[in-house]
């Protein structure tokens, strides 16, 4: 469904009023909006409406939004403000009042960025073990690489592969696990095992019974936007708009998932960055970040170490690319992504504290 009012929040600031005098004032929306319900509020829209051959935008102050005409575009625009306000649920049992960070664990010899050092079952879980040491929330997975050019994985590999992993990780520590794979036989088997949260880079269209299979699990799943398979996504992507086409798909692929029995509050939302996207896709979805909160779900961003640094600043080897990836994940965050998806946990982590001290103009911004 391609809808024809999309609303992106902008003047974006850390909420320093407290939320009792938001509540109180006479015209609560001139104090500016909070953004998915966290701490950061919002005080000006872009309304954006899709016209051939470019989307229009104008900017509305939050006040002016509320008592404006919207004529035929009133309901949907009702929707996406409250949408873009409302407070998301906890994801596997974490809360959403400070931004989290998962740490990823490649299980995968041919992986893009950590060229398969962490390949072993031992290695990958001493690499896990260091990763929430180092400030991780959650740790993903995956034992097959999604890199541009990959070959799909045999079902027999990925399970030898990942399910150690997990049922080691889950015998020694608490944090939140989640395994990034496509297929059902590997989500049925990492439920089983202990992991508590699903990512699939293909948001269940890869696997015609994984979508069944993620809803008897009762996890929390992470649908991403991809257009094409990572063998040949980046060979011709295509969009009308790519921030507003990718809006379109997650938000259908929400409704998928809806009816097929998975709860929304059980579902994170992510806009791929890197896949079946060239660079000025992936330059104008980061910028567009804040409208997919009108998603109504947990968003989570996915840069780290990506083609998109490595050809911002060429940058050839992506071990060189974190001072890029740490930038993306502090953009993503100040738009209120919830979740960042990172190889460099403990950089984030100082990064991240940095910035919500500085944005909250006070040392409480770490609590
Ligand atoms: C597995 N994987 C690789 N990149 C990713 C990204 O950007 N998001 C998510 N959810 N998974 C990813």
């Amino acid at each position: 469904m391609k809808r024809s009012v999309y609303l992106q929040p902008s003047a974006i600031f850390w909420d320093r009023s407290s939320r009792h005098a938001i509540d109180e004032a006479d015209v609560p929306e001139w104090k500016g909006l909070p953004l998915a319900g966290g701490r950061l509020s919002f005080a000006a829209l872009d309304v954006l409406t899709r016209s051939s051959p470019e989307t229009k935008r104008r900017t509305v102050i939050l006040g002016d939004a509320f008592s404006g005409d919207w004529g035929r575009e009133a309901l949907s625009a009702a929707d996406i403000l409250q949408a873009l306000s409302e407070p998301r649920a906890r994801v596997a049992g974490l809360s959403l009042d400070r931004p989290r960070i998962m740490g990823i664990v490649n299980v995968t010899p041919d992986s893009f960025s950590d060229g398969g050092q962490f390949a072993g079952t031992e290695d990958a879980v001493a690499h896990g073990l260091r990763l929430v040491e180092e400030g991780a929330d959650i740790l993903d997975i995956g034992g097959e690489s999604t890199r541009p050019q990959s070959d799909t994985v045999a079902v027999d590999e990925e399970l030898r592969r990942v399910i150690p992993v997990v049922e080691r990780l889950r015998a020694k520590t608490d944090a939140v696990i989640s395994v990034d794979t496509r297929k059902s036989e590997v989500m049925r088997r990492a439920a089983a095992a202990g992991a508590d949260i699903l990512n699939d880079v293909s948001a269940f269209t890869y696997d015609p019974e994984a979508l069944e299979v993620a809803a008897e699990t009762g996890l929390p799943i992470v649908i991403m936007h991809a257009q094409g398979d990572p063998k040949t996504m980046n060979d011709n992507p295509k969009y009308d708009d790519v921030v507003l086409d990718v809006f379109d798909y997650l938000e259908g692929r929400i409704q998928a998932c809806v009816a097929a029995g998975i709860p929304k509050a059980k579902l994170v939302a992510d806009p791929g960055i890197g896949f079946g996207k060239h660079l000025h896709h992936n330059v104008a979805v980061m910028a567009g970040l804040s409208l997919y909160h009108g998603l109504g779900v947990p968003l989570l961003l996915g840069a780290s170490r990506k083609k998109m640094i490595g050809q911002l600043c060429n940058v050839e080897d992506a071990k060189d690319r974190v001072p890029g990836s740490l930038a993306c994940a502090i953009a993503g965050i100040a738009a209120g992504v919830q979740i960042v998806r990172v190889h460099d946990v403990k950089e984030t982590k100082q990064a991240i504290e940095v910035w919500r001290a500085c944005a909250a103009g006070t040392e409480k911004g770490l609590d």
